[in-house]
């Protein structure tokens, strides 16, 4: 079944039978006081606008039957999986792996490395655990996908500009149809967010499309 999706530049039509709800990086870390985005100087509370939406497209994705895609950004407890370039970044106590109130900084398993408890994955869900920006680097995001004949990408989370986009991008690049839903992304910088969504869309749709959790909503109802 074919639905249309209303979205910048252009509407876009897609099949719930081939696309997947990709949630990026909604962790503790990035979202609560005392984590990755707190230890670098930036105000987490502007992240939470997201939360909501998202809760209300992941629910309609659920009851759609979409594939769902969680990703964490994080690294083995050794940091085997961290560049030295991404490790020497940041004030030394507050580097990836520095302890910290939610345990130790952009680590798997420790506390922050959680998604938020509003979102967290129901069983069966897909879980990507990545060490990178974007969710395709070092993951097998790419052959859990193909697997299941995904040819469409719902991306939601944070950051807008950073994982969000990366991973849109690679998305693009692999010849994903890839739309971002504007109220289920956030930045630490409203700027960056406004920015980042106007450059998806520019140019007739560069590298994907823009639309919301409502719209979703709306055309999977
Ligand atoms: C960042 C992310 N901003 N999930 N990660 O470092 O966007």
């Amino acid at each position: 079944m074919i639905l249309s999706l209303t979205a910048e530049p252009a509407d876009v039509p897609f099949d719930p039978a081939t696309t997947a709800l990709v949630i990026i990086d909604m962790q503790r870390d990035f979202l609560e006081p005392g984590g990755f985005g707190e230890s670098l100087g930036n105000d987490v509370s502007l992240l939470q606008a997201a939360v909501g939406p998202i809760r209300s497209v992941l629910a309609a994705a659920r009851t759609a039957g979409l594939l769902i895609v969680h990703t964490r950004e994080g690294h083995k407890p050794d940091l085997s999986d961290a560049r030295p370039a991404k490790l020497e970044r940041g004030a030394p106590t507050a580097r990836i792996g520095a302890p910290g109130p939610m345990g130790r900084i952009l680590v798997r398993g420790e506390p922050g490395h959680g998604i938020v408890p509003a979102l967290a994955p129901a069983r069966g869900e897909v879980v990507i655990d990545k060490p990178g920006k974007g969710a395709f680097y070092a993951t097998d995001l790419g052959a859990v996908l193909a697997a299941r004949g995904i040819a469409t990408l719902l991306v939601c989370g944070v950051t807008t500009e950073v994982c969000v986009h990366t991973t849109i991008r690679e998305g693009n690049d692999r010849g994903y149809r890839c739309i971002a839903l504007s109220d289920g992304c956030a930045s630490y910088f409203p700027e960056f967010h406004r920015v980042g969504l106007a450059m998806i869309a520019a140019q007739g749709g560069i590298f994907g499309w823009v639309s919301s959790c409502g719209a979703v909503v709306e055309a999977l109802a």
